[in-house]
């Protein structure tokens, strides 16, 4: 179950793809040359904020898609990513995150999870704030806390010079 709400595109090339067979592309380009992060969210009652990372990279699948990101700039949303440093990309089939359970099983997306998660852009989408099935919506914890699903959210990632 990957949310197609949830998509990467570089300013120089038209790519636009998704998570499961971006990740190569997302690896290969910024491996290569800086890049800089840009994640935008609105809530249920249109409110837009973002989060922008100076640096982020990607390894290569061997590696497991390590996330690395540093320089956070808030734009409102607060720094949700950092809590994801360091891990690699876990999925229903594939645990590599930092808890002794499977978080993409918990939380019903694919991430960098750790023990667990601040961020679950790929997880289901809701309606807002809802109590049931816990922090499986599409969230990000430093703006709404959890058990707050958000109505769009979208990570763009461009190579800098
Ligand atoms: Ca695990």
């Amino acid at each position: 179950m990957i949310s197609s709400s949830v998509s990467f595109y570089t300013s120089s090339l038209s790519v636009c793809v998704c998570v499961f067979s971006g990740l190569d592309i997302v690896s290969a380009l910024t491996s290569q040359q800086k890049s800089e992060l840009r994640v935008d969210m609105r809530d249920f009652l249109g409110k837009e904020v973002f989060a922008r990372y100076s640096s982020f990279k990607v390894d290569a699948e061997c590696d497991g898609y390590k996330l690395t990101i540093a320089g956070f700039n808030n734009g409102g949303a607060g720094d949700g990513l950092t809590y994801h440093n360091g891990m690699k990309f876990s999925t229903f089939d594939k645990d590599q995150d930092g808890s002794s359970g499977s978080c993409a099983q918990t939380f019903l997306g694919a991430f960098w999870y750790n023990n667990c998660h601040h961020v679950n852009p790929n997880g289901i989408y809701r309606w807002g704030a809802m109590s049931t099935y816990g922090a499986t919506g599409m969230e990000w914890y430093p703006w709404k806390g959890s058990g707050y699903s958000m109505k769009a959210m979208s990570m763009k990632f461009r190579l800098v010079q």
